[in-house]
């Protein structure tokens, strides 16, 4: 059997609010607020307990190793750890943040990840996306391939690519940018991949105030890569006028699953020819496109409430179920939306709702927590089973949670060398915990 399995990113014990993110209005809203790393991690981990509860196969992909001490002494910080981190503190505030963001929890952009069926070498491909357009994240993908290398670790099943060379002209974010649309998980696709910008393409229109981070030319690369059919490929442009307006990412304005693709009206350019591309792609089955307008919801209440960041699941008796953030029922439009959602023609007949605010505060939702992972039952026997979770490892990482996160944390915490401590005793005794070996700088 089939099936699309869901890895959430861990959310790591520096979850902090740095307003780092240019272009994602809650990350520079929250810039400086108090965070809590302890509730943040919990709130994770019950969503993905839930998500188990609910029948689908849920794994967890480990935080990464903040701070970063490798680009601190890069960016020529030099001499003990705590002067390292004194240096930084009081020379670099801006780079310090990025070096501790706890930012590798958005697994949604760790890496575009293809299905067998749809390679021409009937192997799963990963590839980490570089995340150029922001210094925080660019330097997560050496991590996130090691870490996809200790899940997914089987070279019959699985093949690990690279991230892109790091530059803007392939600026990649991973799955964000990324949706597979098919008649069952064990049947070939359609593979949609949404840029905000070309890099070379200079008729394409590009955002005025805000940047695009993904590029149709590294969606293109990592096609290539992962050997997919051009036919069932399909490459969209993202709406540059509502990626100015907080729209960072194509999976905070659109999302797929099996069937059915959920979108805002403009989430795409030139929307409706584009969505003619995905019908005609598609074939004949029935293909369910629900398109909220913009008099339904606004795009600012869209981003405000992430709606479409929402996570689609098919349970096991084929309906369809959406994972939706507590803050669509904020949202007078969109939670009367969600109300009026079930008695549609389509597919979902159910809302659930989570609280995961802490992510939220910084721009990520649901289905940013999370990488979808489509897999046939052999594929699921090579996964890492110490990284699936269940009742069990649920309380498991609770205990580790409570044991080693802080309440609360602030800017100024970040110069403290004990929390670099923690952070290392902690992950290092995770990699027990999930069995993962010594992926981590420190641990080497
Ligand atoms: O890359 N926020 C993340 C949110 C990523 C959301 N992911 C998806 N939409 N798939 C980002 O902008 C904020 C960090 C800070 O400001 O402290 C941040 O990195």
């Amino acid at each position: 059997m089939h099936l699309e399995a869901n890895f959430d990113g861990l959310v790591g014990p520096s979850h902090n609010y740095a307003g780092l993110s240019v272009g994602n209005l809650a990350s520079q809203n929250h810039a400086n607020a108090k965070s809590n790393p302890k509730a943040a991690a919990l709130q994770g981990l019950d969503k993905m307990l839930a998500l188990h509860d609910l029948g689908m196969m849920q794994g967890i992909l480990a935080p990464q190793s903040r701070p970063d001490l490798t680009s601190l002494r890069q960016m020529g910080f030099h001499g003990s750890n705590a002067d390292v981190l004194a240096k930084a503190h009081q020379q670099a505030p801006q780079l310090l943040a990025a070096c501790y963001s706890a930012s590798s929890m958005w697994s949604a952009n760790a890496a575009t990840v293809s299905p067998s069926v749809d390679s021409a070498d009937n192997k799963v491909h990963f590839t980490p996306a570089n995340l150029v357009n922001k210094l925080h994240r660019a330097i997560e993908h050496e991590q996130t391939g090691r870490t996809l290398q200790a899940v997914f670790n089987d070279d019959n099943h699985f093949v690990h690519h690279s991230a892109l060379p790091s530059h803007d002209a392939l600026g990649d974010e991973g799955a964000a940018n990324h949706t597979r649309l098919c008649r069952d998980y064990g049947e070939r696709g359609l593979q949609l991949f949404v840029y905000g910008k070309s890099a070379y393409d200079v008729s394409k229109p590009q955002p005025q105030r805000f940047p695009a981070r993904q590029t149709l030319e590294a969606s293109q690369a990592v096609a290539r890569l992962h050997q997919l059919d051009g036919k069932h490929t399909l490459f969209l442009q993202q709406n540059p006028a509502i990626i100015d307006q907080g729209v960072f990412h194509n999976d905070v304005i659109a999302v797929g699953n099996h069937n059915m693709l959920f979108c805002h009206q403009q989430a795409f350019l030139n929307q409706s020819q584009a969505l003619d591309k995905v019908k005609n792609a598609f074939g004949d089955s029935p293909l369910y496109i629900e398109q909220v307008s913009t008099e339904e919801v606004s795009i600012e209440q869209a981003v405000k409430s992430y709606l479409f960041n929402t996570q689609i699941i098919t349970l096991s008796n084929g309906e369809m179920a959406l994972i939706a953030p507590t803050e669509c029922l904020e949202q007078p439009q969109v939670a009367a939306y969600l109300a009026d959602l079930p008695n549609r023609n389509q597919p979902i007949r159910k809302v659930h709702f989570f609280d995961v605010k802490q992510s939220m505060q910084n721009g990520g939702g649901p289905a940013c927590l999370r990488l979808r992972v489509a897999l046939s039952a052999q594929e699921q026997s090579a996964v890492n089973q110490h990284c699936v979770m269940n009742a069990a490892k649920h309380q498991q990482l609770s205990q580790w949670v409570n044991k080693h996160y802080r309440d609360q944390l602030s800017f100024d915490d970040l110069r403290d060398e004990a929390l670099l401590t923690e952070n290392q005793t902690a992950l290092d005794e995770l990699t027990q915990l999930l069995q993962l070996g010594s992926i981590y700088p420190f641990q080497r």
